[in-house]
């Protein structure tokens, strides 16, 4: 038996290109171990816990439940559009899940591999709440990047541990934050240091994933593995704390595959306690640390399995940029494909196809229109619908016998080849394999001049035709698990029962084979398609890029703006904004009332008494229902306001010029 996971998406967010990374290959691999013979379970489900999903919910004035509620059913949605089949897709906030992690903590705990300790905490005197993970933003204490509280995304990449950050400020209300010491609850992940060596240096899987782990196992610390929050697996010992969120997620692929267990009648201890089948990981390359070194120690404390493989998927860039949401190089899977009305097997052929499993992924939508064109219908689809429709028109019924050896002998070759490509989790391998064969199939048929034959020798007409067939046949089979749905439309054309198809079928000849005519394998992917999606990501850069590159103006256009030093008499929070702060300046001539966006940046006391730089002849605003003539400038540095201020003392009024 064979459990496969997949990473499991936080269900805070729509699914791009980044996610069908990991979930294409994965569901691709299942397809062809289930088509060798394997028992497999296949199971996924969505992340529900963590403080992305809180900070989220509590900005859109949603309840958690009800953020997830949207994220989950949008990736069952997605997963189903393209044929991804897991056994089941669960959620992390369900009943089942919390009591199979508190089951685990609990052993851990009584095993004495949890112990308690007093650490120094963000804290915001405000909000009177310490300020777990993303509640705070600071210094990354290793590179000096700014960072959340978990990790340093834009610096470095190190995971931070809680108290780490330095210069902490509350996300929620922007003050500065201060340190207060607090109990929380370590996971001694120093003691499994001998272990994980071992361990995984017998580890399968991708070197990328493998080589990583092996460094980082050198420095280990022990891990804080409690919050302060509401949202999440209550921790055992303790009341007002829940366990980290990477606790609690890979617990998922145990209690997710006891569902599926349930749905499928098999037994979930076998795999998970008494180590009887593989266990494997496909994850993304940025959850190596948490899945080779974290989740290990942990079923190993715990008593349970350990994962045979970790295969992580190589990055996504999009266009040749590095895929970020925020800068617009992002393909929305709902959105730009789906509503597009392409195929899903075209985007499955794409991600399987393009590169190794390993290496970075450009999509560009100008190599998807020729992969699809000129490989999936040039190549397959043209094989396939002609050796049907030939065979249906002239034949109808086509008796099998006398198949050509050198075909059978292309058939096992291309068997074997995709069965060490699977081996070593080199699906592109694979799927070249059976687009080579349709290669060999298109050369085969153009020979053998069957729409020749016919006119004279209609027996070597058929024998011919046989052997097409039988390709054809292969094919379809060894297409499938990567283009399921155009496959099982071919696959009616002969009458062959894909789903229960087993890759040795491919070379099992049948006495006779019966025709329906058969449909267009594919359709052809029209370049105004291709160029409507260009001008969407094009503008979607362009909406970022706008910001950064600015038209030329001359000295006359900068002299029409009224620049001042002002100072600010009074400064007070607008009620029921995060981030609005009234100021009344004193611009030389006059007082202004200026509402400004700083106060998540700067508190009021701070601001009084400040001189400030004021765009005077702004058109005059109202926000939030206030009066607003003029604007501070301010530098923008990592989404925080920076204001400018006159090096020297100068009176308020002083033209800025
Ligand atoms: N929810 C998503 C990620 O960091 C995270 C994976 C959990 S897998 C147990 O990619
Ligand atoms: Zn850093």
């Amino acid at each position: 038996m064979k459990l496969v996971t997949c990473g499991l998406p936080y269900a805070n967010g729509k699914a791009h290109i980044g996610h069908l990374r990991t979930y294409v290959p994965a569901d691709v691999y299942v397809r062809y171990l289930r088509m060798a013979g394997e028992d497999v379970v296949f199971v996924c489900g969505s992340d529900c816990h963590g403080t992305p999903i809180v900070v989220n919910a509590e900005q859109q004035g949603l309840s958690p439940r009800e953020l997830i509620d949207i994220y989950h059913n949008h990736f069952i949605k997605i997963f189903d559009a393209l044929d991804i089949k897991f056994d089941y897709y669960g959620r992390t906030d369900a009943e089942y899940h919390h009591r199979r992690t508190a089951e685990i903590v609990s052993r851990l705990i009584d095993k004495g591999y949890i112990y308690p300790k007093e650490i120094m905490l963000a804290y915001c005197p405000k909000c009177k709440r310490f300020l777990p993970d993303r509640y705070v933003e600071g210094i990354c204490p290793h590179c000096g990047a700014v960072a959340r509280g978990d990790e340093c995304d834009q610096g470095c990449g190190r995971h931070l541990e809680p108290g780490e950050i330095k210069e902490p400020r509350c996300k929620i209300c922007g003050s500065k934050a201060e340190f207060r010491s607090q109990k929380h609850y370590f996971f001694k992940l120093t003691e499994f240091r001998d272990f994980l060596e071992d361990y995984l240096s017998s580890l399968k899987g991708t070197e990328n994933a493998l080589n990583y782990a092996r460094n980082w196992v050198k420095n280990l610390r022990d891990w804080c593995i409690t919050r302060n929050l509401e949202w999440g697996v209550r921790f055992p010992k303790e009341e007002g704390l829940v366990v980290y969120v990477w606790v609690d997620a890979p617990i998922g692929y145990i209690s997710f595959t006891e569902k599926a267990c349930e749905k499928k009648d098999c037994d979930w201890r076998k795999i998970w306690i008494d180590g009887e089948g593989e266990i494997i990981h496909f994850i993304g390359l940025d959850i190596v640390y948490h899945h080779c070194i974290f989740w290990p120690a942990m079923l190993k404390g715990a008593d349970y399995t350990l994962p045979s493989a970790i295969v992580a998927s190589g990055m996504v860039k999009v266009e040749g940029k590095t895929f970020s949401k925020s800068r617009g190089y992002v393909v929305w899977v709902e959105e730009d494909y789906l509503k597009s009305n392409l195929s899903p097997d075209y985007l499955r052929y794409y991600i399987v196809n393009y590169t190794s499993h390993q290496k970075d992924l450009n999509f560009s939508w100008d190599v998807f229109r020729e992969k699809v064109n000129n490989e999936i219908i040039a190549t397959l689809g043209n094989f396939l619908y002609r050796v049907l429709l030939f065979a249906w028109k002239n034949f109808g019924e086509v008796n099998m016998e006398g198949v050509d050896e050198e075909v059978i002998e292309k058939i096992k070759e291309t068997e074997k080849k995709i069965l060490t490509a699977l081996e070593e989790w080199e699906f592109k391998i694979a799927s070249d394999a059976f687009m080579e064969l349709a290669t060999y199939g298109n050369v085969y048929f153009q020979s053998a001049k069957p729409w020749e034959l016919i006119k004279t020798d209609r027996e070597a007409a058929r024998k011919a035709v046989a052997s097409c067939l039988q390709l054809a046949k292969a094919l379809i089979i060894f297409a499938y698990p990567v283009m399921p749905r155009s496959m099982e439309k071919m696959a009616r054309a002969m009458s062959l029962d894909i789903e229960h198809c087993r890759l040795s079928d491919a070379y099992s000849v049948d006495s006779v084979m019966k025709l329906d005519k058969p449909e267009v394998p594919f359709t052809k992917i029209e370049d105004d398609v291709i160029e409507r999606l260009q001008k969407i990501m094009e503008k979607r850069f362009m909406g970022e890029k706008e910001k950064e590159e600015k038209e030329e103006v001359t000295i006359e256009d900068f002299q029409k703006l009224d620049i001042r030093i002002g100072k600010v008499l009074k400064a007070e929070k607008i009620k029921k904004s995060k981030k609005l702060i009234k100021l009344i300046v004193d611009i030389g001539d006059e007082q202004r009332q200026i509402v400004s966006g700083i106060a998540e940046d700067y508190k009021p006391e701070e601001l009084e008494g400040k001189l400030v730089v004021v765009l005077a002849n702004l058109r005059p605003a109202k926000f939030m229902g206030v009066e607003s003539k003029g604007m501070i400038l301010a530098a923008e540095k990592d989404g925080r306001a920076i204001l400018l201020t006159p090096e020297k003392d100068v009176d308020p009024g002083t033209r800025v010029c």
